[in-house]
Parts: structure tokens; C-alpha cells; sequence
């Protein structure tokens, strides 16, 4: 049995939609609302799976794991197809990761945008600025890193978590009215994505909990 417990619009359970599609793992969506009745992440039954009431959850047979990063290496480690972290430069794609991953991704996170809210009143215009100035400071970084690795994806023209990563980040920083045009390579790389299968079917647009009245940022 594998299954992933995701919400359509996370963006770290969507890196890991896209890690499984490349792997052509076969597995079944388990939805989690992160947002109805004060978030189904807080429910019991689901704390014992994750216990930082979040998405990504992946389960595969007798291996329950949380975190997108654990859960893209257990995939090179169990699963054929592609290497996510290839051996030669898989050092350097986990340290472009972590920019989003520790980086940028965290501060904000939901939890962090509602305690914001709710702790220090802060306005949804406030909320809005806090996300997009950190987001920003993160792509500066991540374009300057791509200014020196990149051809037609993060790594030269290999496909790798780099990728998977920066993604969905950006889908983020569209909601928060990041403007690419300041950073072409993210943009280029970002697009280029997006015309992948594996990209495609991992999007939030496409996802078996997309609300119907959902519209996407972007066209996919
Ligand atoms: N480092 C974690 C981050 C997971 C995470 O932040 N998940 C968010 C959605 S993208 C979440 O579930 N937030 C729920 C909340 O903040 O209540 C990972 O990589 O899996």
C-alpha cells in the first residue's frame, strides 16, 4: 500500500507529488483539509501519523514517514526510475533544497501566517507583505545560486529534487504576488517544469481535493 496524505494546495506535500510521479509510484491520495473546522492536520488519529500536524504523510506498506526531504530520500533509496539527489551533485541539490526547505517554506507556513494573525492581530495586508518579503529573499538566493548551476532546469538539464522543490515554491509565491520577472532564471526553470507530465499531474489544480471552484495562478 502507498499512500500519500496531502492537501491540494501544500506545497511541500506537492513536492512530493511530483517525487512519486517521476518514480511512477503507484499510490492513492488521502486528502487532508488544512483549513475546514480549524484544519483536519489537528485531528488525533492523524497527530499519531505526523506528529507536527502536517502534510506530507507518506506511507508505503509498514513505513509511515513526515517530512518531504526524509521522504524524497527513502524514494532514491526504495524505488527505481530517476535519482532525485544524483550521486554526483546530489550534495549541492540537497543544499538548494534546503533553502526552500528550512529557508524560505517555514515563515510562511500556515501555522506561522495564523499565529501571526491571531497573537499579534497582525492585518491580511501585513500577513501578505511578511510572506512576500521572505520569499523574495529567498529567490535571491536561488537565483544567484542558478546564475552558476542551471541550463534548462535547477542542474544543468537534468531533472532533479531541486526542481521538485523550487516549484511548488514558486506556485507559493504567486499567491503572494512575488514577481518573477526580478528573477528569470526561477522563472525559466519554473516553466520549463510545467510542461512535464510528472509537473502536470502533480499541480494543485489537478488533485482529487482541487475545489471546483478553484482557479489556478497560472495556466497548466
Ligand atoms: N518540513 C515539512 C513541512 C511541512 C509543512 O509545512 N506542511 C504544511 C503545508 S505546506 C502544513 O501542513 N501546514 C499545516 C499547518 O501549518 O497547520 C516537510 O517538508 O514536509
Amino acid at each position: 500500500m502507498t499512500k500519500l496524505y496531502s492537501y491540494f494546495r501544500s506545497s511541500s506535500a506537492y513536492r512530493v507529488r511530483i517525487a512519486l510521479n517521476f518514480k511512477k509510484v503507484n499510490y492513492s491520495i488521502q486528502p487532508v483539509h488544512l483549513v475546514k473546522d480549524g484544519g483536519e492536520q489537528h485531528l488525533d488519529d492523524y497527530k499519531k501519523l505526523n506528529a507536527l500536524s502536517q502534510v506530507p504523510t507518506f506511507i508505503h506498506n509498514k513505513m509511515c514517514l513526515t517530512q518531504s526531504m526524509a521522504i524524497f530520500y527513502y524514494l532514491d533509496q526504495n524505488f527505481e526510475g530517476p535519482e532525485l539527489f544524483p550521486k554526483d551533485i546530489g550534495q549541492h541539490v540537497v543544499e538548494f533544497c534546503e533553502v526552500i526547505n528550512s529557508g524560505i517554506q517555514p515563515i510562511q507556513n500556515l501555522r506561522v501566517l495564523q499565529y501571526l494573525k491571531n497573537k499579534y492581530h497582525f492585518e491580511q495586508d501585513e500577513i501578505q507583505s511578511w510572506s512576500h518579503h521572505w520569499i523574495e529573499q529567498g529567490f535571491f538566493a536561488l537565483e544567484s545560486f542558478l546564475n552558476k548551476n542551471s541550463g534548462k532546469y535547477c542542474f544543468g538539464d537534468q531533472v532533479t529534487a531541486a526542481d521538485m522543490f523550487l516549484a511548488p515554491q514558486v506556485y507559493n509565491s504567486l499567491r503572494y504576488n512575488v514577481d518573477l520577472n526580478e528573477f528569470p532564471k526561477i522563472q525559466g526553470i519554473w516553466k520549463n517544469c510545467l510542461k512535464l507530465e510528472e509537473f502536470i499531474k502533480a499541480d494543485p489544480v489537478h488533485q482529487p481535493d482541487t475545489p471546483e471552484d478553484y482557479s489556478s495562478p497560472y495556466k497548466i
